[in-house]
C-alpha cells in the first residue's frame, strides 16, 4: 500500500541549493543502501543546519520520515512526517504516509466493542490527508453523555474525509453508533474493509445539528463500494471501520463543521452485547 501510493508523490521543486543537492544526495544514498542509515545520516545534517521555516524543511522532513520508517525507527518517523506536514506543499503527501504508518502500528479493535470514550481515542484515527492530529479530540459535554468523540473537519466542494479505527480482522454483525453535528447538519456513511482491501458502505445517513441521531446498521446493509469488487456479497473480516463525512455530495453547507461521536458499538453475532440501552 506504500508502495502504491509513494508512487503517486511528486516532490515541489520550490527551488535549487546546496541543501537541494543534499537531500538528493540523500534519496540516492537511499536507492543505494538498503538500511537507509546512510542516507538518515545525511538529511539529519542538513536538517541541523536548516532553519525550519526554509522552504526546503518540509521535504527534507519528508524524505527523512519515509528513511527512518524503511529503517524501522516508526517514532523518528512520524516525528519527521509531522514537521513535515506543517509545509503546506507536503501536507497531504505527509499526513498519507502518516496515516498509513499509525494504521500499520495500531493494534486493531476486537469485536464487540463498545466504546464512551471515557479514556480516550479509543483507537480512532484522523483520516487522511485532509486535517491534522489535532482535529480529533475527546471533549466533555456539560452533561451526558460526558465524553464524546470530537472530529473537527472542513466541508469543501468535491471533497469527502473520514475517521478510521483500524480493526484486528474480526467479522461483525451490526454497528451501532451514536452521532450529532455541531456547526450544521452533516451527512455520513459508515465503511468497512475487509482484508482484501475492499470497502462496503452503507446509505448516506443525515446526522443532525444540535441533536443525537442514533445509527444502526446491520452487516446486510452493507454495500460493495465499487461494483466492480463483486468478489464476495458482504463484508466478511474487516480491517477498518471508517465514518466518512460526505456532506458536500448533499447539501450546499461549506466550512468548518464538527461531527461527535458516542457508544460505538459493533456486535459480533446478532443479538447484541447486552441488549439495547436508553436513547439519549
Ligand atoms: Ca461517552
Amino acid at each position: 500500500m506504500l508502495g502504491m501510493w509513494l508512487s503517486c508523490f511528486r516532490g515541489v521543486y520550490a527551488g535549487t541549493s546546496e541543501q537541494w543537492a543534499a537531500i538528493y544526495d540523500g534519496r540516492l544514498t537511499e536507492a543505494l543502501d538498503h538500511d537507509g542509515v546512510n542516507s538518515i545520516a545525511i538529511y539529519e545534517t542538513v536538517a541541523a543546519q536548516l532553519p525550519t521555516d526554509d522552504p526546503l524543511y518540509g521535504e527534507l522532513m519528508f524524505w527523512l520520515g519515509r528513511a527512518r520508517m524503511l529503517g524501522g525507527d516508526s517514532e523518528g518517523a512520524r516525528d519527521a512526517l509531522g514537521k513535515s506536514a506543517d509545509d503546506p506543499n507536503f501536507h497531504d503527501a505527509a499526513r498519507s504516509f502518516l496515516g498509513q504508518v499509525l494504521r500499520s502500528e495500531t493494534k486493531g479493535a476486537e469485536f464487540p466493542l463498545r466504546q464512551g470514550f471515557d479514556e480516550g481515542l479509543g483507537g480512532w484515527l484522523r483520516g487522511w490527508p485532509r486535517g491534522d492530529d489535532e482535529d480529533l479530540t475527546v471533549l466533555q459535554t456539560d452533561g451526558p453523555p460526558g465524553s464524546v468523540l470530537a472530529w473537527s473537519l472542513v466541508v469543501e466542494e468535491g471533497q469527502t474525509d473520514f475517521v478510521l479505527l483500524p480493526v484486528a480482522s474480526q467479522s461483525f454483525q451490526k454497528v451501532r453508533v451514536f452521532l450529532r453535528a455541531e456547526g450544521f447538519s452533516a451527512h455520513v456513511r459508515l465503511t468497512v474493509e475487509d482484508e482484501a482491501g475492499i470497502r462496503w458502505s452503507t446509505d448516506d445517513i443525515r446526522v443532525p445539528a444540535d441533536s443525537w441521531e442514533a445509527v444502526e446498521v446491520s452487516r446486510s446493509s452493507f454495500s460493495l463500494e465499487s461494483p466492480k469488487d463483486e468478489l464476495a456479497d458482504s463484508p466478511n473480516r474487516i480491517v477498518a471501520l471508517l465514518v466518512e463525512d460526505v456532506t458536500s455530495q448533499h447539501s450546499d453547507l461549506r466550512g468548518n463543521n464538527q461531527i461527535w461521536m458516542d457508544e460505538v458499538e459493533v456486535f459480533s453475532h446478532e443479538g447484541g452485547l447486552n441488549g439495547g440501552r436508553a436513547g439519549r
